[in-house]
């Protein structure tokens, strides 16, 4: 058994307590808590070193700088990938968004497809959606296996040279089942389009090396891997991300400017318009700096003995439906579950009544939701930081939910 319970104290807030008991926090699918030396880093940053990057010949400039352009060595070398190829965003959803307008609006017209799955977050839905309604392109979706995974049978149908673009989840937010990554990269490559991975949850789960598995892009946010909010990174192919087109214009991502035309910096700089949220690029690196150190095996596999006991302790609860792959080896460890008819909001908030944070909601996968015919789930999420006893202390309160809504 691995027990990672020494790094609890490197994270402040578990200290604190809610409701007048221990904080047991079940939510980390949503956010991650940071340890402390992210809160530092980012905080050194502008005690000592504030400054803009990227122009100014002064000295708190050049560090500055150094301190941001170290930080994307640092996320770029976490997922094996060149510096240069590595952009920051806003975040998983900002980085689809630029694929979709940068790659996509360019390279889509009317009658191509771009396929996602059933299970995606609305992240990878809607900006399709966007641009599907300006080119003409229509969105083609792959539904599910029994076991919640993606159901690919169906793409001998789909697959043809009209297909652009296969964008899907590395692991979905609600049943936790990993995404079939290179059956889906290999189809996109057998019709000459390319592969687009959501890997918000994979990334801070599971170790990636975009060099072994063959995608075009990679969006993943920082504030679920330990990070700050506000930033995450996009990752691309070198010859994608210089195919593709700025969705932002402004300083710092220009090459010359005249009256009516611009040309852009190089990548990365090019998507990087205006003032970069440094003090959170290097959280960011902070982050990643931390993950390395306990070490992405040690950490995953901590997470899959959690989520194995808690699938065990969470099918002796009377009335408990769990909606996601049984077999750990298929999924990562986010637990989404009905309790017999009661709503997930009042589960949610009297687990709340015991400390335990757990989400409740569509967890903006709304056409995930109308496939499996429910309204919401409630939903367990675990990160390194969980112990054994967060699983206990969520099965009694859920056993004190039943009693409480006198199911029998
Ligand atoms: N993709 C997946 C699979 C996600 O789970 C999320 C956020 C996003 C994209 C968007 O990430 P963002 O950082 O740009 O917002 N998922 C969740 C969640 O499950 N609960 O809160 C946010």
């Amino acid at each position: 058994m691995i027990d990672l319970r020494s790094l609890r104290s490197d994270f402040p807030i578990l200290d604190r307590e809610v409701n007048g008991t221990r904080l047991v926090y079940l939510d980390s699918a949503a956010t991650t808590q940071k340890p402390q030396s992210v809160l530092d880093a980012m905080d050194d940053y502008y005690r000592l070193h504030n400054s803009n990057v990227h122009r100014g010949a002064h000295t708190l400039a050049a560090e500055a700088t150094e301190m941001y352009e170290a930080a994307r060595g640092r996320v770029a070398g976490f997922i094996g990938a060149q510096p240069n190829d590595l952009v920051f965003v806003r975040g998983a959803t900002t980085g689809i968004n630029f694929i979709a307008y940068g790659w996509g609006l360019n390279h889509l017209k009317a009658g191509d497809k771009i396929i996602v799955t059933i299970m995606e977050h609305h992240a990878n839905i809607v900006p399709w959606q966007l641009v599907s309604r300006i080119t003409g392109a229509e969105l083609v979706y792959l539904e599910l296996n029994e076991d919640y995974t993606v159901d690919t049978s169906s793409l001998e149908g789909i697959l043809d040279d009209k297909v652009k673009i296969i964008s899907f989840s590395g692991m979905s937010n609600v049943t936790g089942a990993l995404g079939p990554i290179k059956v889906l990269s290999d189809a996109a490559r057998s019709v000459g389009a390319i592969s687009v991975v959501d890997a918000a949850q994979l990334v801070p789960h599971t170790a990636v090396d975009v060099t072994d598995i063959d995608i075009d892009f990679l969006a993943f946010s920082a504030h679920k891997m330990l990070g700050p909010t506000g930033i995450g990174a996009l990752w691309g192919k070198t010859e994608r991300l210089e195919e593709m087109e700025p969705t932002e214009g402004g300083g710092e991502m220009i090459n010359t400017v005249d009256r009516h035309e611009s040309t852009w910096a190089p990548v990365p700089h090019k998507f990087e318009a205006g003032t970069p949220p440094i003090a959170e690029a290097i959280g960011f690196g902070a982050a990643i700096e931390y993950l390395e150190a306990v070490g992405m095996d040690v950490i995953e596999a901590h997470e899959r003995e959690l989520t194995a006991y808690a699938l065990e302790r969470l099918s002796e609860v009377p009335d408990l439906t769990i909606y996601g792959p049984k077999d750990v080896t298929l999924r990562g460890g986010a637990i989404s579950f009905e309790l017999g008819d009661i709503h997930p909001h009042d589960i949610a908030t009297i687990l709340d009544q015991d400390g335990i944070a757990v989400r409740a909601g569509h967890h903006c996968a709304k056409p995930l939701m109308q496939y499996l015919e429910i309204p919401a789930t409630a939903r367990a999420s675990f990160y390194l930081y969980n112990v054994f006893e967060d699983v206990d202390a969520l099965v009694v309160s859920l056993h004190k939910a039943r009693e409480l809504f006198g199911l029998t």
